[in-house]
């Protein structure tokens, strides 16, 4: 089953189930303590719940009437890096002082996470995503995202897309949080998967195309057996310690990283398709 948080014509925001053609509504009013898309997610049983909600006042709306709306409430966002070998030898290439702290992060127990924002600094589907004015070498990272409930288990997935600022982050390693955090950092959407047994990872395929002008200036493609992490054990690294009351989105890392001698401009899309949860595209603003 696939959650998501839709506007319709009149500007009302909704929690829905997306189906094929059309969306089914969720009526929050229901039940006292489920106000929420969180809510819903963070239930025992959220495809049960999100069912017992359909709005039955209300007909399905077809898909091309609403918005979809980033699937994010008051979660944290993070992210873990360099957790496909594109990425580890991106980053020894773009930070000489930084090199061997990525060449050791890859294949240490410990996997590298970051914080990667708050809702505030999201955006969903068709929304600007931003390149810093400060940066002129940036790219979009095309990222399968674990959704975690409270007790850190992974209750879904959607895609992300971790905006980064490749000069600042190699210019020193330090300056990561500079070159990860600032406002629209991070694409989120446009629906949320619920999680239910075994993932195919092979069959997982992630695919970032990024135009200019309406042309294709990249386009590549991996898939989550690349991925050098098991997913859970991201989420329990993530859990060490830690509290998340109410819940958190987990970007897992990039596998496609456009060549060196690219960077993005202000009027890019980004398009990022992940099989079985769709396609977010995001245009780029920059200044
Ligand atoms: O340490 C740099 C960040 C790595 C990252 O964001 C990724 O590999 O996706
Ligand atoms: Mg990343």
């Amino acid at each position: 089953m696939k959650l998501a948080k839709v506007k319709l014509s009149d500007g009302s925001r909704r929690g829905a189930i997306v189906d094929d053609n059309s969306v089914r509504l969720l009526d929050f009013d229901q039940l006292e303590n489920v106000r929420s898309l969180g809510d819903v997610l963070h239930a025992k049983d959220p495809a049960g719940l999100a069912k017992f909600l359909v709005d039955q006042a209300v007909q399905p709306v077809p898909l091309a009437q609403v918005t979809f709306l980033a699937p994010i409430d008051k979660q944290e966002v993070w992210a873990a890096g360099v957790t496909y070998k594109r990425s580890q030898i991106a980053r020894m290439e773009e930070s000489k002082s930084g090199a061997s702290h990525y060449d050791k992060v890859y294949s240490a127990a410990r996997p590298e996470l970051f914080f990667k924002g708050t809702a505030s600094r999201v955006s969903g589907p068709g929304e600007p995503v931003r390149v810093r004015a400060d940066s002129n070498w940036s790219v979009p990272e095309p990222e399968f995202t674990l959704v975690l409930n409270p007790a850190m288990q992974i209750v879904g997935y959607t895609i992300g897309n971790d905006m980064s600022a490749r000069d600042i982050e190699g210019e020193n390693p330090l300056y990561l949080p500079q070159a990860k955090v600032y406002r629209q950092c991070c694409g989120l959407g446009p629906v949320i998967l619920l999680a239910t047994g075994e993932l195919d990872l092979a069959a997982t395929k992630i695919i970032l195309t990024i135009l200019r002008g309406g042309r294709e200036v990249f386009h590549g493609e991996t898939s989550l057996a690349q991925l050098n992490r098991k997913l859970p054990e991201l989420a329990e690294w993530l859990a060490k310690e830690n509290e998340f009351p109410t819940g958190a989105f987990l970007l897992t890392g990039t596998g496609i990283i456009p060549p060196d001698e690219f960077t993005l401009e202000n009027g890019d899309s980004v398009a990022i398709e992940v099989a079985g949860i769709g396609t977010l595209a995001n245009p780029v603003v920059k200044g």
